[in-house]
């Protein structure tokens, strides 16, 4: 069952342009409620055990590196059909490849610096929520 709740993170990238209001301000205008919030930064080994999935891929040092070199903003948004909706809002991996109007689009220079993280599944969310929030820090 569908629990309307997504994790996001807004990168490096995105922090370091000035994006966070900005960003922001979409989520809330596309109808996503901020449930968790918070500015923090990933070690290495956070962001080693994040990504663990992609760890045998050619990018994973550089993805790690990337994630790790300044603040994130990391949040807990809610909505109907978050996890989906939430993927249509922030575009394809790969800017390049983002429709018009998309987070990605609008602040992400490359694949490798995409600006936005989206969960892919319930499933995800619910981990990767854990991996950011206490229980006491989600709304
Ligand atoms: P998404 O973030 O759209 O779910 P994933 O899960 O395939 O995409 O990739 C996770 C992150 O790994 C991306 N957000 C991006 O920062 C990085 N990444 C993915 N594919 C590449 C690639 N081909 N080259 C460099 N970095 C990549």
């Amino acid at each position: 069952m569908a629990t309307n709740r997504t994790f996001t993170m807004l990168k490096p990238d995105a922090v370091e342009k000035g994006h966070i209001g900005a960003i922001l301000e979409k989520i809330n205008a596309s109808g996503f409620r901020i449930v968790a919030l918070k500015l923090t930064q990933m070690t290495t080994a956070d962001a080693k055990a994040f990504y663990a999935i992609h760890s045998e891929r050619p990018f994973f040092g550089e993805l790690v590196e990337y994630m790790t070199r300044g603040p994130i903003v990391a949040a807990i948004l809610e909505k109907e059909n978050a996890v989906e909706d939430f993927r249509t809002l922030i575009g394809a991996t790969n800017p390049a490849d983002a429709a018009e109007g998309t987070i990605r689009k609008l602040y992400a220079a490359s694949i490798g610096e995409n600006a936005v993280h989206g969960s892919d599944s319930d499933e995800n969310a619910a981990i990767e929520s854990a991996f950011h929030f206490s229980g006491r820090e989600q709304f």
